[in-house]
């Protein structure tokens, strides 16, 4: 072992004794960092990371993720104490709407019912009718009488999927993901002239240009189970490229290629085991939401769960 392996196993040492003096467990998404990946606890999508955090007895969660996702963790563990490792994390997408914006929308359209992409704040799902996940989105839409006028809130290229696949038109709010933004209909034509055999495999927060080349447009965990239960030994995948190690890590025998390499959340990768450790140390940072604001949040995500 070098000098460098010889500190990055002391670290996980220390990170796994604090782990378990705190009785913590450690959630990471599968976007964040391979060490950061191999270290935690659960490792998949916000809304299941939060749920398996909810049924387990830790009295701490440190989220490796961006901040909607350790609010989501909150709202379901209110009793658990949750912390971020870099409050920085934040979700770019998710700041494209502000509590003040949503309210606006609502006088503007008093009748639509809100349905809020899970990549929002507390305060924004407070002010939310109905929760979506980009894998239940459809199923949640449908789910509304055919009569009502819809309003989807932040990702209009998530909205744009839905409302195609639902055959139902919406008002979309004007915010996406600037990472998978970045993914370009050039880069999957390329990739497929390479790699010839593999199948597409792309998240909806993708544009809809590049979701029309897709093979399949799956949510993270949908991707990842699809790799295992696939026949096909090759894969393109259109989405953040932490998922990469993940993949990867499960489908030794199988080879992935990332659609570009510039997908790479700059918030998601903030996350490290030195800041996961400090956060233990200093029981930091907390992540904390008004009672209020918690309770009209879950009533979303609540109805979100009575619908899938
Ligand atoms: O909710 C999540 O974890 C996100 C943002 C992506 C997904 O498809 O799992
Ligand atoms: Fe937000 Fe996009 Fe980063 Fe996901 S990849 S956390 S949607 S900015």
């Amino acid at each position: 072992m070098n000098i460098l392996e010889v500190n990055q196993k002391a670290l996980v040492n220390d990170i796994l004794k604090l782990k378990q003096q705190r009785k913590a467990i450690i959630l990471a998404h599968n976007y964040q960092i391979g060490e950061v990946q191999d270290i935690a606890d659960f490792v998949g999508d916000s809304l299941g990371l939060s749920q398996e955090a909810a049924r387990t007895d830790a009295e701490m969660i440190v989220f490796c993720g961006v901040h909607f996702m350790a609010e989501t963790a909150k709202i379901l563990s209110p009793d658990k104490t949750v912390l971020m490792p870099d409050l920085n994390a934040g979700c770019a997408m998710a700041n494209m709407i502000t509590p003040r914006q949503l309210k606006e929308m609502k006088r503007k359209y008093p009748e639509a019912v809100v349905v809020a992409y899970i990549n929002t704040t507390a305060q924004i799902k407070a002010e939310s009718d109905y929760c979506c996940t980009s894998a239940n989105g459809v199923k949640v839409v449908q789910s509304i009488p055919k009569e009502k006028e819809i309003l989807f809130i932040p990702d209009k290229y998530l909205g744009d999927y839905i409302s195609k696949k639902a055959n139902r038109k919406m008002i979309l709010w004007e915010g996406w993901c600037p990472t998978h933004r970045r993914i370009l209909a050039e880069d999957i034509l390329k990739k497929k002239a390479q790699y010839p055999k593999a199948e597409v495999l792309v998240h909806p927060e993708c544009t809809p240009d590049v979701i029309a080349m897709a093979d399949k447009v799956l949510s993270t965990s949908g991707i990842c189970r699809y790799a295992k239960e696939s026949n096909s030994e090759e894969f393109i995948i259109g989405t953040e490229i932490g998922i990469l190690h993940r993949l990867k890590k499960e489908n030794p025998q199988k080879k992935f290629y990332p659609a570009s390499n510039l997908a790479d959340c700059p918030n998601m990768k903030l996350n490290n085991l030195e800041k996961i450790l400090w956060s233990l140390e200093d029981t930091a940072f907390l992540v904390e939401i008004p009672a209020e604001i918690a309770q009209n949040a879950k009533r979303s995500i609540d109805r979100m769960l009575k619908i899938v």
